[in-house]
């Protein structure tokens, strides 16, 4: 599409926005200050860059597909992110995990890593101006195999897990320090079991007590953050997570860390978005992993469906954008990885812009004095405004492709360089 056509469309849908008491410059405003933190692990299926002298894949994660073009190193991860930073409009961070260091080839265990091991990603955000975000990795890890990290009963083990955790804070705080913007440390454990368990008390009171430990040292709030995600069951934790729910959010709240919901770790009809103003009456924060499940947590690219929209809807009405950090969380190795991140992520700024394009103060108005169906009648219309006009207009203003536009470059890049990689 041709600017000329896009500032056409732009400027009617301003028009038509107005009516609506929308102003349409301060709502992209608005956008270009929300940062996303996309996942790393996306780009190589959740592989990693660690040296491994067992295969190990305990934990539960595992992405399906094989499709060409893996990267095999950091510098082609860093390359592959670099090219879906370029084709998704406004600042974003990049969300790193443990097994991502730069480690020389060198195993370097999960009890042994340190700041420097992520200097290189340092010097990469900061060469993007970008910022960083970080998560512990208790899986994959012959240590994770038995099905129990922060919550085993065997002491060696725990405490094999408490320094991981420890260390990853550390990073963590490190990395804010060097960004000069806080880097959110997130924490997911797949422990639990395929079957009954009959002592739920002692892993439940094992993964207190490991928490406690990990957390004992305060970083300031302007270095890191910790966030603790749940999960309602995984790959050979289908009868019991010691991290359920209710655990975490009782810790959460106990210990002000922030609660992570993942989008696909709740029963399938319970909505995400209706908890924020529930849990926020009572934190300050929330982290969100935006996902798509199918059937289950499938860990789909996300798309612009219904969940997503609700979610921003939910952050937004509320007026939560401050206190809600969204970060994406999947992985999908069965379609082309640079395509999986543009999808997933340009869904999720449709749905926020979508949700900043929506007449909230007249919207609440009528809630308080008119009819219901007359509330119906105009969330219904509203559906049909014109926001693909001010999407375009937002890809286009920031160099982007618009429309589908991005998908023959997604082409070339792997015709240029993905097919060419073992
Ligand atoms: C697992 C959690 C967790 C992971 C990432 C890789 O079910 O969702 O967030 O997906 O840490
Ligand atoms: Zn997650």
């Amino acid at each position: 599409m041709n600017s000329t056509l896009i500032e056409k469309q732009y400027q009617i849908a301003k028009e038509k926005y107005a009516e609506y008491d929308i102003n349409v410059e301060k709502v992209i405003t608005t956008l270009e200050a929300i940062h996303l933190s996309i996942p790393c692990w996306q780009a190589d299926d959740v592989i990693g860059l660690e040296f491994q002298d067992t295969i190990s894949n305990g934990g539960g994660i595992m992405a399906t597909g094989n499709y060409p073009g893996r990267p095999q190193n950091m510098t082609e991860i860093q390359m592959d992110l670099a090219k879906c930073l370029s084709l998704i409009p406004g600042k974003h961070r990049v969300n790193l995990h443990a097994m991502y260091g730069e480690f020389g080839g060198k195993k370097v265990d999960r009890n042994e890593i340190e700041a420097s091991h992520f200097q290189s990603w340092l010097d990469w955000a900061k060469s993007l101006d970008i910022g960083l975000d970080f998560n512990s990795t208790y899986f994959a890890h012959p240590k994770a195999d038995a099905g129990f990290t922060l919550s085993s009963k065997q002491e060696d083990i725990r405490r094999f897990w408490i320094e991981h955790g420890k260390r990853c804070r550390e990073i963590a705080a490190a990395i804010g320090k060097s960004q000069g913007t806080p880097c959110i440390h997130n924490t997911w454990i797949p422990d639990g079991c395929k079957d009954l368990i009959i002592d739920k008390w002692a892993y439940r009171e094992n993964l207190k007590k490991s928490l406690d430990e990990i957390y004992k040292k305060a970083y300031p709030g302007s270095l890191m953050k910790d966030s603790v995600e749940s999960k309602l069951f995984g790959l050979g934790s289908e009868t019991f997570v010691v991290g359920s729910y209710d655990f975490y959010i009782g810790y959460a709240i106990k210990n002000r860390k922030i609660i992570c919901l993942d989008m696909g770790h709740f029963h399938p009809t319970e909505s995400v978005a209706d908890k924020l103003s529930a849990i926020l009456q009572f934190s300050d924060e929330v982290l969100i992993h935006v996902t798509r499940s199918v059937r289950w947590d499938s860990d789909h690219v996300p798309l612009l469906n219904q969940d997503l929209k609700e979610l921003m809807h939910d952050i937004v009405r509320n007026g939560l954008l401050d206190r809600v950090t969204i970060a994406l969380d999947f992985f999908d190795a069965s379609i082309n990885r640079i395509a999986a991140y543009v999808l997933g992520v340009r869904a999720t700024l449709q749905a926020l812009l979508i949700a900043l394009l929506e007449p909230i103060t007249l919207l609440k108005k009528i809630e308080n004095t008119d009819s219901n169906h007359v509330k119906l009648a105009l969330v219904e219309h509203i559906k049909s405004l014109p926001f693909g006009a001010v999407w375009d207009y937002y890809c286009d203003k920031h160099g982007t492709m618009t429309a589908t536009g991005w998908i023959d470059e997604v082409k070339q890049y792997e015709n240029t360089v993905l097919k060419k990689r073992n």
